[in-house]
């Protein structure tokens, strides 16, 4: 497959790992033909967590059997396994020191354990680019609020690498949520994205309101799925 179209089609997911596991436990997950996504919304953060665990048991345990082992080699056994669950085992720290580091470790991790993994296929700079991306629409965005009747209206720009990610991220961003039912819409601007979200029963004015630009994008539990997607070559199903 070609390794141009996955970033305009992929980047959509602007939201950051331990924001959306938080979230997830909040939303009553949206009503949408969603499949995968939905069933991640609502199982939330279990739901999530169970299925790493499959993937990790499906993988022959390549991470289980690394936790093993750094169990067993501790000095203080199921003691020292007690504590790996919290610090790290044998006193090793968990902490990878900088979130995308984490974020692609993890997913090198599971493509390790998964027997099925093309290697002619994983593209992990790709990853990168894109937590890149995410930097960018997160931490460098300038955003402008104004609430309509119904519903609000965002102003998102930026210059040089923080435009190109906000015109990468946003519109594909805004698909999915319309795909779980949002009414959300993306319209280009010379110096960024203007984004639309019209208030519904299920997303309420004061919802959207107090949600603002990153609170939105942070919506939907397509992203992390899509990360582990753009590592292995592969395009999302949108
Ligand atoms: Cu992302």
């Amino acid at each position: 497959m070609s390794k141009v179209p996955w970033k305009t089609t992929i980047a959509g997911a602007a939201i950051l790992a331990a924001t959306v596991y938080a979230y997830a436990q909040l939303s009553p997950g949206a009503n949408g033909p969603m499949g995968t996504h939905e069933q991640m919304m609502q199982g939330g953060m279990m739901g999530s967590m169970a299925q790493m665990r499959d993937q990790m048991m499906q993988g022959q345990g390549g991470n289980m059997r690394q936790m093993h082992e750094q169990m067993t080699q501790g000095q203080s056994g199921m003691h020292g396994g007690m504590h790996g669950q919290q610090f790290g085992a044998a006193g090793v720290p968990t902490m990878p020191g900088q979130d995308a580091f984490g974020a692609i470790q993890e997913v090198v991790q599971m493509l390790e354990s998964d027997p099925a993994t093309d290697w002619s296929k994983v593209n992990i700079a790709a990853l990168r680019e894109h937590l890149i991306d995410m930097n960018e629409v997160t931490l460098h965005a300038a955003t402008a609020e104004r609430m309509l009747n119904n519903g609000i209206e965002i102003t998102v720009t930026g210059e040089g690498g923080t435009l190109a990610a906000i015109k990468r991220m946003v519109p594909a961003h805004v698909r999915e949520l319309a795909n779980i039912g949002w009414n959300a819409k993306a319209e280009e601007l010379p110096n960024g994205v203007k984004l639309t979200v019209t208030a519904s029963e299920t997303q309420p004015l004061a919802k959207l309101k107090a949600l603002g630009f990153v609170g939105i994008m942070v919506e939907g539990g397509h992203h992390q799925p899509h990360h582990l997607m753009m590592a292995k070559g592969e395009f999302p199903m949108h």
